[in-house]
């Protein structure tokens, strides 16, 4: 998998480079190049914003060099992958459609994604319409209903959770076929030695003996019911609908 990310804050995406995509990255498993938006401007100040036309607050992110950041981008990749390949290209936007799991896994089969990351108020809308009017697949994702000031964050949550997924890069297969078992619940408490803790306040705490019993078929039928009482209790929404007071079936 082919992943390039145009920003104007490159440094952001340093953490790309560690642990679980760090070394996906030396495996060779994915190639992810980091491209400064300022590389495509042309003016000394290296101008990537403007005011919003029509009035309003903050500023808005120039479309120029945003068209010739995704020419060349292209171009390079396809140097790279075949001149036939295509990206998805993936806007973070507050305004997007939620990223989840089911997006990941979606993402995680595509050969070459394309991040373009937002800064101040947003992007010119003509760059939206540029880019599909040349054929290219275009995204807005969503990380969550609240306000970052910026893609970054958004294409580092976003890559983790794609990359994990690329086959060979998460060692432990049994992990991921764990998780795709327990789809659509919260995960049931974890523990681990010693058997017997005793906290800092001088509280001895027990991890449940049921776990100590060697009995798998209780074990996984506990882990079950917790996994569904703390997904009752803090994600009644993944559960479905309840029934309503009163209603007649
Ligand atoms: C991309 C710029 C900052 C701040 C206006 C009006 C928006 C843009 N889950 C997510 N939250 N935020 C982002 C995200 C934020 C971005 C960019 C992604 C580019 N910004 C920005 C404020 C506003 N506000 C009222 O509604 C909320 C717009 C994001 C993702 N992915």
């Amino acid at each position: 998998m082919r992943i390039d990310v145009i920003t104007i804050f490159p440094e952001y995406l340093a953490p790309l480079e560690l642990s679980l995509i760090g070394r996906a990255r030396r495996d060779g498993l994915v190639d992810v190049q980091v491209h400064d938006l300022r590389d495509w401007t042309h003016d000394r100040h290296r101008t990537v914003d403007d005011s919003p036309l029509g009035g309003g607050a903050g500023m808005v992110m120039k479309p120029e060099p945003w068209a010739e950041a995704f020419a060349a981008v292209r171009a390079d990749g396809q140097r790279a992958l075949g001149e036939d390949v295509e990206p998805l290209v993936v806007f973070p936007n507050p305004a997007g459609v939620p990223f989840a799991q089911a997006t990941a896994q979606e993402w995680s089969q595509c050969e070459w994604l394309v991040f373009a990351c937002g800064r101040y108020e947003g992007i010119d809308e003509r760059v939206y319409e540029h880019l599909a009017d040349l054929g290219y697949e275009i995204a807005l994702a969503s990380l969550g209903d609240y306000v970052l000031n910026g893609g970054e964050v958004a294409v580092l949550a976003i890559t983790e959770a794609v990359v994990r997924l690329v086959p060979g890069v998460v060692g432990n297969a049994e992990s991921l076929l764990e998780e795709s078992h327990s789809e659509g619940m919260l995960e049931y408490p974890l523990y681990t030695r010693p058997a017997t803790w005793d906290d800092p306040a001088g509280v001895s705490r027990e991890v449940p003996p049921i776990l100590l019993s060697g009995d798998h078929g209780k074990i996984a039928a506990w882990r079950h019911q917790q996994a569904l009482e703390r997904t009752r209790q803090r994600r009644p929404d993944l559960l479905g609908p309840v029934d309503a007071p009163g209603a007649e079936t």
